[in-house]
């Protein structure tokens, strides 16, 4: 099976099962972990914030961030396709307690300072008041778009001449920056916090990095014990996350898969695609057939991916597919929509 379902189903490298066997351990909700301690220290650096704190999840990462930044009532503003409102289980309101103010931030993927002013609310005797800004590089449901440094700092500088702070769902922020060939701190500068993914793209099997101001990391420190996230001789997952850091740059290589995919897909009849920014494809399929269908026969010839609803479905490439395999999966695919169309 050629499994393109996301870039979260890599298996770890026989180098992380090792780092992981032979990691040094602690127990890491005393701060003892000397493993979980260099990862912090070495994913602060690497997104140029004070400190960092590793988390189980990015599902976690940002719900601790959301809640840390926040008070009960207050108001989130953030795009209506973002992870954080549409793929967290409504955590928003079940732990936080806040309410999304949503904003349809179409293909551009984050808001412009008009769209952050137009959302801001003042807390007074009838309204909640704005808490929190969130922004998403790149953008999942919107294709993987890498968006670009200025877009990021003018919805940011919005937020903050509001006194309302940012926090960056930076799941996938190192394939924004490597796309568009800027470091990663300037994508995650202008924002007060940012969440990036271990366990995506760069290819560890668990974790999450979220990084800010000290006192933010310490507070949020807190609110992930809240969540069930203190961990203990977490340095056993820590340890492959560290070797997860050095796979940056090979990112470039997901991407030129994707668009190989994205322009074999395109010359399918039937289905369309736009050259992605990133390792997202999202694929059009012409009425005739339904996504589901497709996926099933796909399924069926080998190629695994997800139908987002009738007309449409993603698939990622990541460290575990080769060139060779994108080029076999299109084959795949075009078999799959010969069969349904037979
Ligand atoms: N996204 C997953 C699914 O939940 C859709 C995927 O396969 O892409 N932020 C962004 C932008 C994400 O794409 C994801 C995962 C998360 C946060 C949550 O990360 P995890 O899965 O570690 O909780």
């Amino acid at each position: 099976m050629i499994d393109l379902r996301s870039d979260t189903v890599t298996k770890p490298s026989q180098a992380m099962r090792d780092a992981a066997r032979d990691a040094e351990v602690g127990d890491d909700v005393y701060g003892d972990d000397p493993s979980v301690n260099e990862l912090e220290r070495r994913a602060a650096d690497l997104v140029g914030k004070e400190k960092a704190l590793f988390v189980p999840s990015g599902t976690m990462g940002n719900q601790v961030a959301i809640r840390t930044h926040t008070e009960r009532g207050q108001e989130l503003v953030v795009d209506e396709q973002a992870h954080v409102v549409k793929w967290e289980v409504g955590g928003v309101a079940d732990l936080s307690g806040v309410q999304a103010r949503m904003v349809d931030c179409g293909p551009r993927a984050v808001p412009t300072a008009a769209q952050v002013e137009a959302a801001h609310v003042e807390e007074s005797l009838h309204r909640p008041g704005t808490g929190l800004l969130c922004v998403e590089n790149t953008h999942n449901s919107r294709g993987g778009v890498a968006v670009g440094v200025d877009e990021i700092a003018e919805a940011c500088e919005a937020a903050h001449d509001l006194g309302v702070p940012v926090h960056l769902d930076g799941a996938r922020v190192f394939n924004a920056s490597v796309a568009l060939g800027v470091a990663p701190e300037e994508l995650t500068g202008p924002a007060d916090t940012v969440n990036f993914c271990l366990s995506k793209g760069l290819g560890a099997p668990v974790g999450s990095i979220l990084a800010g101001p000290e006192g933010f990391v310490e507070r949020a420190r807190r609110v992930r014990k809240l969540f069930g996230g203190g961990m203990r001789q977490a340095g056993i997952v820590a340890a492959p996350g560290l070797l997860a850091l050095e796979n940056v740059d090979r990112l470039a290589e997901d991407h030129a898969n994707a668009r190989t995919l994205a322009a074999g897909l395109d010359d399918i009849a039937g289905l369309s695609t736009r050259e992605p920014d990133t390792n997202i494809v999202m694929l059009s399929v012409e009425a005739d057939v339904h996504a589901d269908d497709l996926v099933a026969a796909c399924e069926e010839h080998g190629v695994a991916f997800g139908a987002r609803d009738a007309s449409s479905a993603r698939l990622c490439t990541h460290l575990d597919v080769s060139r060779a395999e994108v080029r076999e999966a299109v084959d795949r695919v075009a078999a799959a929509v010969g069969s349904l169309r037979a």
